[in-house]
């Protein structure tokens, strides 16, 4: 049983996820419009991704009774500057994921509720790759500074990218 002050910020959650999906898919098209195309195709897929945060915390809400509750998603940004720039604010944004899946645990802990606990473990995973990516990039677009050639490197490694849906969303 989740209770209803868990329900809530599971549900804030569904809107942060999809607000980071809706970010994500406003810097594929930014990336795209500056010809950095490898750089739209990773946006995209970080954008899938997201979805599929969103929907595992919406599947996981239903799933217990409950009844996932969406609000209104901000909108995002529609320029965001030179790319290492992007990828700063991508790596404070999901630094502030992160901060927002920890006090769900905080909170799951406090109201010693296990399943919430086992539930939310993967998604404290995978922030430790988000973040990770995020930092592998920021660097390595420091190490070409203005290489216009680097710059071309990068976006080509970019387009490789591939989203792997998952089999289910269910917890
Ligand atoms: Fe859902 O991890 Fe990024 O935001």
């Amino acid at each position: 049983m989740i209770s209803k002050k868990m329900v809530q910020a599971l549900n804030k959650q569904v809107n942060n996820e999809i607000y980071s999906a809706y970010l994500y898919l406003s810097m594929s098209s930014y990336t795209n419009y500056i010809g950095l195309k490898g750089a739209a195709n990773w946006f995209m897929v970080q954008y899938q991704e997201e979805m599929v945060h969103a929907m595992k915390i919406y599947d996981y809400v239903n799933s217990q009774g409950n009844h996932a509750q969406l609000a209104a998603i901000a909108a995002p940004p529609a320029e965001f500057g030179t790319l290492l720039s992007m990828f700063e604010q991508t790596l404070k944004h999901e630094q502030f994921i992160t901060n927002c899946i920890n006090e769900l645990m905080d909170l799951a802990i406090k109201e010693k509720d296990h399943a919430t606990q086992i539930f939310l473990q993967w998604f404290v995973t995978e922030q430790i790759e988000e973040e990770g990516n995020d930092n592998d990039i920021i660097a390595k677009l420091k190490l070409i500074g203005d290489s216009p050639q680097g710059l071309m490197m990068i976006d080509r490694d970019m387009a490789a990218r591939v989203f792997t849906p998952p089999a289910t969303t269910a917890a």
